[in-house]
């Protein structure tokens, strides 16, 4: 089976918890603080693996989860951090921010790697929160939640050269003898229903990669046939080989048939448009072909190559012509700068500023950096609540309540938990 595309929920391992404990020595009867922090909960990265080729691996797993990371415990011992989760995926493949569609990393090299979501720190322990004026605070806080978000995976095939054109038009039956690849042949619509992909090597020993994708028909770029589905594996070659069946069988016109693939894949998109193509004449060994050329060629002006795939004949100079081609052409970046926002290394999104509302007489305060701020706050002693309010006042929560006329003994919410208000 053959897996292009995946949806899936990643969720990074979460700190561990830091921890309150004091000294207890013979003769020390008052020690200090010597709780440890919490350890780091585990990343999520996704490495390439050349050996694989499709994203079936991941098709079945809806969700990816991270270890937490150890508590932290008394004698300021700190807790252990959990190993990052790998997760290897095939090479040209591409990781989308499902929510924002912004492109989190395109892992196209060999050792690509990137963290596609990030553990949460280990919360700290009371020793980290002693200070001059609170030498023995009984304070430590929750592990910091792991990073939790919707991505979309994609598998872009990398070839240099990429085999279009109508079905059965004998675009199999060429990779099949240019290079060591064995796909299905045969004479129906749609026998091959995923790409295939080949090393081809040239007489004088250029070495290129070539794709030979399902057949396309009118309508493919709207999702016809078996559509569009594939052709996004075109945009990352650089050379198209548009194959076109000379034979008229199946009553066929190879002018029209011209017009109509580069019609479909201009409607794609322009990028495909632009590329260079090498135009082959295939099936040059059947009854009436040599007719049917003379009329195309009268039609179109561009180089052809004419060739019977199935005899093996004239493809050796096609494959020269391409590797000609292929040299001609400088390497171009997969991706503009301005196309994309970060490149393999990820940055976090940003955090939204918390918004208040009243429902139902609750005031209401949400926000990324406010929830996080609640998760982490052990609620349990004095020290650890009077931080949680700075911090609150400090984040501007606290003049933004006074000014929409929140009044003593209100009633404030942030997830499931309720407060009073106290101006
Ligand atoms: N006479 C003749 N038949 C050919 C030639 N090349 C391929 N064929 C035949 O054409 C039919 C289709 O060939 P495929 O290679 O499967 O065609 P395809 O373009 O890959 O087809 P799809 O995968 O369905 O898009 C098969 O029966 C081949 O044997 C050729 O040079 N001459
Ligand atoms: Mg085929």
């Amino acid at each position: 089976m053959f897996v292009d595309e995946v949806k899936l929920r990643v969720i990074a391992g979460t700190g561990g918890d830091g921890c309150t404990a004091f000294r207890r020595e013979k003769f020390v009867p008052n020690g200090g603080p010597d709780g440890g922090n919490g350890g780091k909960g585990s990343n999520i990265v996704f490495v390439v693996d050349q050996g694989l080729k499709t994203l079936l691996d991941l098709k079945f797993s809806k969700e990816i989860k991270g270890k937490n990371g150890e508590h932290g415990s008394g004698k300021n011992q700190y807790g252990k951090s959990a190993e990052d989760l790998i997760i290897k995926v095939p090479e040209g493949t591409t990781v989308t921010d499902a929510e924002t569609g912004v492109i989190i990393a395109d892992l196209v090299n060999k050792d690509d790697s990137v963290i596609v979501a990030y553990g949460g720190r280990g919360g700290r322990g009371n020793k980290a929160f002693a200070t001059a004026s609170n030498p023995a605070p009984d304070i430590s806080e929750h592990g910091e939640p792991g990073e939790k978000r919707e991505i979309k995976v994609e598998l872009k095939l990398i070839a240099d050269v990429g085999l279009v054109g109508m079905p059965s038009v004998g675009k199999s039956t060429i990779l099949s003898k240019v290079s060591r690849a064995n796909p299905k042949i045969a004479a129906y619509h749609f026998t091959t229903l995923s790409p295939n992909l080949g090393v081809v090597k040239t007489n004088d020993n250029r070495v290129f990669v070539m794709a030979d994708l399902p057949g396309l028909i009118e309508g493919a770029s709207q999702g016809e046939g078996l559509g569009d589905k594939f052709l996004r594996h075109i945009e990352r070659t650089r050379v198209i080989c548009h194959v076109i069946d000379m034979s008229g069988m199946e009553e066929r016109n190879p002018y029209e048939d011209y017009l109509l693939i580069n019609k479909e894949l201009g409607e794609f998109s322009s990028k495909l448009m632009n590329k260079k193509q090498i135009v082959i004449a295939n099936k040059m060994d059947a009854d009436g072909a040599k007719d049917n050329l003379d009329k195309f060629k009268s039609k179109v002006n561009v180089p052809i190559y004419e060739i019977s795939a199935i005899n093996n004949d004239g493809l050796d100079k096609v494959m020269i012509a391409i590797a000609d081609l292929l040299d001609s052409i400088e390497e171009e970046p997969l991706y503009k700068e301005a196309e994309i926002e970060s490149h393999v290394l990820y940055k976090f999104k940003k955090e939204k500023p918390f918004t208040i509302t009243k429902e139902s007489g609750i005031w209401i305060i949400r926000g990324d950096h406010i929830e996080k701020i609640f998760k982490m706050t052990k609620f349990t002693t004095n020290d650890s609540i009077l931080r949680f309010i700075n911090r609150i006042k400090k984040m501007g929560i606290d003049d933004e309540l006074k000014r929409l006329g929140a009044i003593s003994g209100d009633t404030i919410r942030i997830m499931d938990h309720e407060f009073e208000y106290v101006e």
